[in-house]
């Protein structure tokens, strides 16, 4: 009888091909090179333990994962990147868009990236589900925040495009943490020059966020008019998922409707079934682009479960939906880069809200890496920088 074998065959009949089986088995096969690597930087930083300590791959000063609850906060505890110029050297970066001018009702989310990054340090890098260990398969790092200008959102829109761009064209996955869902547009704006082709784009929400303007100027309720005005990220792969309640502006729905975007309303999604309804999504995004982004609101997920948003709307996701939509779109398009926006950390409870925004994030990651697609080497559809900002015309 093989070891694998003796493990697995007292398991009931059912459950021999079940996920916690195979996670059981992938475990076994991930290496620890860097949690030996992070040790060894603790220990030369923070100097080795008091005597008494018998574990000595404890370091006196905290420098890694280890305690949780210890250290000053990144992403996931992953390394801080001052010099963005180094980037590059990553296969993903986390940076913060703390931007709340566009919020039209209770402002916060300028504490959101803050907020996420307290809540992440509970998580170790490793993903029971998929077996992935993101320390051993992968290098991810935290640029800190882009500078945003809180009294002039065109000139926070001007900032956030200039680094979403750099990040986006050396070739490392970004994923943005909000801010309010205005960044969606600068975000777009930022990587579009770098995309040889269409870009689709998952706005996975319950708001529309379609119209032009709100209360005059370009807020959170506004980024995909603008967005979809960029000429390869037609309406045509815009793909809004979970839309409903009584918070979708009418100035929006024609929009919508005028430029032919794709909403789905969770009543829809519940009638097909998430996985159909998630076929179609795909589909739609994906035809005939080279790239997909993923715009996740916090506030698609049912307001019971995410208290620190700005325009809470019961009915949404369930939580487990919402991470089994965003490891479908990270398994199965071409993700280029993501935001998750829209978590007001003021408003939340026991950190809640954060935490999920965390799981959306690492649950992309963990799917990105099982899937084979990170690291990843240069992809072709990626253009190196242009000579000149296209969107300060
Ligand atoms: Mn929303």
């Amino acid at each position: 009888m093989s070891e694998d074998q003796r493990r697995f065959g007292a398991l009931h009949k059912d459950l021999q091909d079940s996920q916690a089986a195979a996670a059981l088995r992938k475990e076994a096969e991930l290496g620890e090179v860097g949690w030996h690597r992070e040790v060894e930087r603790n220990l030369a930083l923070g100097l080795s333990a008091a005597p008494s300590i018998g574990d000595r791959t404890i370091s006196t000063f905290a420098r890694g994962e280890l305690p949780h609850f210890a250290g000053i906060n990144t992403f996931l505890k992953a390394p801080y990147v001052e010099d963005v110029h180094q980037v590059g050297r990553y296969d993903a970066a986390v940076f913060g868009i703390p931007l709340d001018t566009g919020t039209t009702y209770r402002a916060g989310t300028r504490f959101g990236p803050q907020g996420i990054r307290k809540i992440s340090a509970l998580y170790s890098p490793y993903y029971f589900e998929l077996g992935v260990d993101l320390r051993e398969q992968m290098t991810l790092c935290d640029l800190g925040d882009v500078f945003v200008i809180p009294a002039n959102i065109e000139k926070a829109f001007d900032q956030i495009s200039r680094a979403v761009s750099h990040v986006f064209a050396s070739g490392t996955f970004p994923i943005m943490l909000g801010g309010d869902h205005s960044i969606g547009y600068p975000c777009v704006r930022g990587i579009a020059p770098h995309v040889s082709g269409n870009i689709g784009i998952i706005h996975v929400d319950r708001h529309v966020d379609t119209q032009e303007k709100d209360m005059d100027e370009r807020m959170h309720t506004t980024p995909w008019f603008h967005a979809t005005n960029i000429s390869n990220a037609p309406p045509k792969n815009l793909v809004q998922f979970g839309i409903g309640g009584w918070q979708v502006p009418r100035a929006g729905v024609a929009v919508s409707r005028e430029r032919g975007t794709t909403i789905m309303t969770i009543s829809d999604i519940m009638s097909m079934g998430l996985d159909k309804a998630l076929d179609v999504a795909l589909e739609v995004a994906s035809a005939g682009t080279e790239a997909v982004y993923l715009s996740f609101d916090i506030d698609s997920v049912d307001a019971g479960f995410v208290p620190g948003t700005g325009w809470p709307e019961p009915g949404g996701f369930l939580p487990r939906e919402a991470l089994h939509i965003v490891q479908r779109v990270a398994r199965e398009t071409n993700l280029c880069a993501m935001e998750i926006v829209e978590v007001a950390p003021p408003y939340d409870v026991s950190d809640m809200t954060a935490l999920l925004a965390t799981r959306v994030a690492v649950d992309v990651l963990a799917t990105l890496v099982d899937a084979g697609k990170l690291p990843r080497g240069r992809p072709a559809w990626l253009n190196s920088a242009p000579a000149r900002e296209p969107w300060a015309l």
